[in-house]
């Protein structure tokens, strides 16, 4: 594998962080001096985009910069647009972290090191050394049950295949092709998790401790959970449709 892993991007999508975008990038300005932030804002009402100019014209080395989009489109939509903006510049790693404290900029130099034997890194909190804090039974419940039911249907071995907190390389990227991803919540996770997988690309998970927000809200939706399930139960059926069209072709051989 090339070791290029430098310049790192670390995208943060945000949509009415205003209390907690400042905080996060001084903590990874503290942990990755040399990182990059591409902070993408779907025009959060609260003025957190204002907030992320101000950070970048404050930043002296010019690592902060900001994508402005007019409406909240989810997730998903968000982090193509931040891959695009940063494969479109010399980039050899894209972070995805969200900005509301729960990843923890201090785990991402760990998270790069396992880069090195990698092309995908998984911030995850379901191995061994994982934990989740402060969340409530019931969407930890949730989580895990996500899990468990796209490694069911997909037959992947990732333990945290719905986690946020991930290191790309550029080729991995580059190769899975985002432009045709659908997915807005948090199902994009998944779909690009899936594709990586499929792709042939190794995914390594290292341990993170993830932590409920304290500021702001989440915005964590019944239509979110519906589309992570409806799309992972169509791409399940559609791999064993494969598994039994190449049976069978096998045996007509
Ligand atoms: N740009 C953008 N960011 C979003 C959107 N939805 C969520 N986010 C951001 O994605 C990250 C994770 O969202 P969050 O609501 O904390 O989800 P939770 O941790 O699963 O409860 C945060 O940084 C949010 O501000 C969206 O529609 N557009
Ligand atoms: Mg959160």
């Amino acid at each position: 594998m090339a070791d290029q892993l430098e310049p790192v991007l670390v995208v943060i999508p945000t949509y009415n962080e205003r209390d907690n975008l400042e905080p996060i990038v001084t903590r990874l300005q503290a942990a990755l001096p040399k990182a990059h932030v591409l902070v993408v804002d779907d025009g959060s009402p609260d003025g957190t985009g204002d907030l992320a100019d101000e950070l970048a014209a404050a930043d002296g080395e010019g690592r902060v910069h900001v994508l402005h989009r007019t409406e909240k489109n989810g997730l998903g939509a968000a982090y193509v647009a931040g891959f695009h903006w940063g494969l479109e510049r010399d980039y050899a790693v894209l972070v995805e972290m969200d900005a509301d404290g729960s990843h923890a900029p201090e785990d991402l130099p760990r998270m790069l090191d396992a880069l090195t034997d990698a092309d995908l890194v998984i911030g995850s909190r379901y191995v061994p050394g994982g934990r989740v804090v402060n969340w409530p039974a019931r969407r930890e419940f949730f989580s895990r049950g996500a899990n468990l039911y796209s490694r069911l249907a997909l037959g992947a071995k990732v333990k945290d295949i719905t986690a946020g907190f991930r290191a790309y390389r550029r080729a991995a990227l580059e190769k899975i092709r985002i432009d045709n991803v659908a997915s807005q919540g948090y199902c994009f996770q998944i779909d690009l998790a899936w594709r990586t997988i499929e792709a042939g690309f190794t995914v390594v998970e290292v341990p993170i401790t993830f932590t409920e927000r304290e500021r702001g809200q989440s915005k964590m939706t019944g239509d979110v959970i519906r589309e992570a399930l409806v799309r992972v139960t169509k791409w399940g059926l559609r791999r064993r449709g494969n598994q039994v069209r190449s049976l069978f072709v096998g045996r007509q051989q």
